[in-house]
């Protein structure tokens, strides 16, 4: 099973900056956490710092090939009608993640333009979040029978 797992905008500074947020943990820490406790699944990793590119990564999902995307587009959530259309356009499942809760931090942290057009959202559970997806998409996979 194939997962497209996508990082947005300041979120390459994971385990750099900010600690008491964003918590210790850095991307290249996320990854290889992933990897080790889901040995079965190819994981693809895109982080960007731009919205076009993160539309570019989403359509990947289009391949035929991945199962599922998890996607964590950072401040773009509260934004971009962009990356809503590009996960509109997917017919596998995508999966919203916030480390943070993005309920309990300023009032344009709550709503996400991008959550009605995804399967589900997970927030505020730190990185463990990512881990709550991937397990949700090896479930999805499975009652659909691959
Ligand atoms: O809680 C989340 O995962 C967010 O998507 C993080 C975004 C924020 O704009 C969203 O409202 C919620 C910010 C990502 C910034 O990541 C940093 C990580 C470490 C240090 C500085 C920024």
């Amino acid at each position: 099973m194939r997962i497209l797992l996508i990082n947005g905008p300041n979120l390459n500074l994971l385990g750099k900056r900010q600690p008491e947020i964003y918590g210790n943990a850095s991307l290249w820490d996320l990854e290889n956490t992933l990897k080790a406790k889901f040995p079965s699944v190819k994981f693809e990793f895109i982080q960007s710092n731009h919205e076009g590119a993160l539309i570019d990564a989403l359509q990947k999902g289009m391949d035929g090939m991945t199962d599922g995307v998890i996607i964590n587009p950072g401040a773009y959530a509260h934004t971009s009608y962009a990356i809503r259309d590009a996960v509109a356009a997917l017919k596998i499942p995508v999966v919203e993640v916030h480390i943070t809760n993005v309920h309990a931090r300023e009032e344009f942290r709550h709503t996400s333009v991008i959550a009605p057009a995804c399967t589900g959202v997970i927030a505020g559970l730190g990185m463990q979040g990512y881990e709550l997806a991937v397990t949700f998409h090896i479930d999805y996979a499975g009652r659909k029978g691959k």
